[in-house]
C-alpha cells in the first residue's frame, strides 16, 4: 500500500471521464488499498480514482468522524446513481484537487446508488446527509465534474484563476 499523489486543479486529467472497472482484480484490490491510504494521509472523507490519476470509476469513502474512532473505510466500484429525491440539501464542500477552497452546494438530499463492491457483488445503498452530498460529489469526478461546476461562473473563474498562478509557480 502507498500514499499517491494527488492531481491538482488545473490538470486536465480531472477533466476525463474515467472508464467502467471490467474485472475485480488483485490490481483493482490494490488501488482501493492505495486509494484509502492516499485519502487518510490527506486527509478526506472521500476519493476518486482520477484524483491520483487512474481513470477508473472507483470510489473510496470514510464518513467516521474521530481519529480514535473505528475506520469505516467503503470502496464503490461502477457507482451510478439510481434515484434521486426531490428535497435538496446545501453542503460546504471541499475537494482534495483544490485544496483550502469550499463553497456551498446544493444538491438532492438523498439518493440511491448501485455500484460493485471488492467481493465482485453487485449492491445498492439508500444515502441521505454527508453521504449522499459526498457519493455525489466523487461520482460527479468519474464524469469529469468537480464541485466548482456547481458555483458560480465568476466564482469558478476565480478559483481556476489562483489554481492555474500557483501551478505556473511550482512549475518553475
Ligand atoms: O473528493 C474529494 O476531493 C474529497 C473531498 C470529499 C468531500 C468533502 C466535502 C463534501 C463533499 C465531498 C474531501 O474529503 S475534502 C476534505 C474534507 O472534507 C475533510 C477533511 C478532513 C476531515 C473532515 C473533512
Ligand atoms: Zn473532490
Amino acid at each position: 500500500m502507498s500514499v499517491k499523489p494527488l492531481v491538482l486543479l488545473p490538470d486536465p486529467v480531472l477533466r476525463q471521464v474515467s472508464e467502467p472497472i471490467v474485472s475485480v482484480d488483485e490490481a483493482v484490490r490494490r488501488l482501493a488499498a492505495d486509494m484509502l491510504e492516499t485519502m487518510y494521509d490527506a486527509p478526506g472523507i472521500g476519493l476518486a480514482a482520477i484524483q491520483v490519476g487512474v481513470p477508473l470509476r472507483m470510489l473510496t469513502i470514510d464518513l467516521s468522524k474521530e481519529e480514535d474512532e473505528e475506520k469505516a473505510p467503503q470502496v464503490f466500484l461502477n457507482p451510478e446513481i439510481l434515484h434521486s429525491g426531490d428535497e435538496r440539501s446545501i453542503y460546504e464542500e471541499g475537494c482534495l484537487s483544490i485544496p483550502d477552497y469550499y463553497a456551498e452546494v446544493e444538491r438532492p438530499a438523498a439518493i440511491r446508488v448501485g455500484y460493485i463492491d471488492l467481493d465482485g457483488a453487485r449492491r445498492e445503498i439508500e444515502a441521505d446527509g454527508l453521504l449522499a452530498t459526498c457519493l455525489q460529489h466523487e461520482i460527479d469526478h468519474l464524469n469529469g465534474v468537480l464541485f466548482i461546476d456547481h458555483i458560480s461562473k465568476l466564482k469558478r473563474d476565480m478559483v481556476i484563476r489562483k489554481f492555474t498562478k500557483a501551478s505556473k509557480r511550482t512549475a518553475v
